[in-house]
């Protein structure tokens, strides 16, 4: 399906600002038998000048992102599962959570967060359609719906009773249906709760050039100005956001019925609107700048290989399939992709048929150069890759230009 209309407010949405060309689906790993075939899709990227929303212009249907061909597992990283665990202790002490409290995940995936509520007593409920994360979530003892949210699994739940807490953390960008997603969160969350919501924040991802975070199972790119007007519309405020690293850079907004909004929501609104986040004219020579790093990162790559260099990658992460892709980067330059979780190895990257195989490849085959492909987990990778390194292995951060370290 190709948008006419904005996801959030309706209003019609212009031509797309940014167009990476037709790609396959960043997480549809590929069993070698059956490579080639790779469906692709056109991706580029529209701004609505009504409401601010930064969106992709064509639709995949969620079941065939997220139930068909989905191998994230949020467990295998670590710095991911600290951020998680220190997000639940803080709630657990701001909100006063105990037995006979209910804390509900939009995502949950395969239980990284909600074990942290477990491990303490306090009832929780993970939705999450992905089935392997689901029955990884569920053989660790965190009861799981395998749905899709909305409006009509909200209501089902509110009749039993409502939520104190809803953590949708990197899950309302996955919906097409964005209204509906946070009617649910209004309909199912307590008068007093509160939604704890995190994102790819979109200033973060143009001003340092991370367009590899664009693929289609991220259907929209937040500000604080468009998700402020849209959680206007179903009753809901922005009691507070933060400014996080994860992920690249993002934003965790604290949506409530309720209660005055702290002075950072409208510091971060002012912001924005100097920086020009919720204009067209902020958008306009990102294209460019991607086309850039796309032609100094394979000229890069050439070179190093032309020399007689091998080079490895390091993440078979989404947001690699989407820089593989769009800079046409296969085999020719990329012997192997590692990666730590054991779901992915012995597929292929999508579009490019590059092998995935786990990480202590690196250490036996030793490459001269390894493409950093999960670059948000750089200082993380390189720690845990130093034996590689001081072996004279060396890394190339393509993101947010692209650099040997
Ligand atoms: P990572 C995923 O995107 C998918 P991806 C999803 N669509 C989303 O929105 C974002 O996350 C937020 C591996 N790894 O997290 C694990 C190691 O091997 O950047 C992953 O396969 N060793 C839900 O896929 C990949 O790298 C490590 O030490 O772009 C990283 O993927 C670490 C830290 C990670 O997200």
């Amino acid at each position: 399906m190709t948008l006419h209309r904005c996801r959030s407010c309706g209003a019609p949405v212009g031509a797309p600002f940014l167009d990476l060309g037709e790609t396959p689906l960043a997480d549809a790993l590929v069993d070698p038998a059956r490579a080639g075939g790779e469906d692709r899709f056109p991706l580029a990227v529209a701004f609505c000048g009504d409401c601010s929303l930064v969106q992709i212009t064509e639709d995949v249907s969620p079941e065939r992102l997220f139930v068909d061909n989905y191998l994230y597992f949020s467990s295998f990283s670590p710095a991911l599962l600290e951020h998680a665990r220190a997000h639940a202790e803080r709630l657990v002490e701001e909100r006063g959570l105990d037995e006979r409290s209910l804390v509900v995940e939009v995502a949950s995936n395969d239980g990284y967060l909600l074990r942290n509520f477990v491990e303490q007593g306090i009832p929780v409920l993970g939705i999450d359609p992905a089935p392997g994360q689901a029955a990884a979530a569920e053989a660790a003892g965190i009861p799981t719906r395998r749905e899709f949210f909305g409006p009509e699994l909200a209501r089902e739940l509110r009749r039993t009773r409502a939520a104190d807490v809803i953590v949708a953390n990197n899950v309302m960008a996955h919906t097409p249906d964005l209204n509906d997603f946070v009617e649910g969160i209004a309909l199912l969350l307590a008068d007093d709760g509160v939604a704890t919501i995190e994102n790819a924040y979109v200033r973060d991802l143009v001003e340092r050039c991370e367009f590899d975070t664009i693929y289609h199972e991220h259907f929209c790119y937040f500000s604080c100005t468009a998700v402020d007007r849209l959680m206007r519309r179903h009753g809901l405020h922005l009691a507070d956001v933060e400014r996080l690293p994860i992920h690249g850079g993002s934003l965790r907004f604290h949506a409530t019925k309720r209660g005055a909004p702290r002075e950072r929501v409208e510091e971060l609104l002012r912001e924005e609107e100097a920086a020009g986040v919720a204009s067209p004219g902020f958008y306009e020579a990102f294209g460019e700048r991607v086309a850039r790093l796309r032609r100094d990162l394979v000229a890069l790559l050439r070179e190093l290989r032309g020399g007689g260099a091998r080079i490895a990658a390091y993440g078979a992460a989404a947001k690699g399939s989407t820089l593989l892709n769009y800079a046409g980067i296969d085999t020719e330059l990329v012997d192997y992709v590692v990666d730590r979780n054991v779901h992915k190895h012995g597929l292929l990257m999508p579009g490019v048929g590059i092998p995935i195989s786990p990480p202590e490849r690196l250490l036996e085959d030793r490459p001269d150069y390894v493409l950093l492909l999960a670059w948000n987990f750089k200082d993380e990778i390189l720690e845990q890759q130093s034996d590689y390194r001081a072996a004279g292995g060396r890394f190339v951060v393509p993101v947010p230009a692209p650099e040997i370290v």
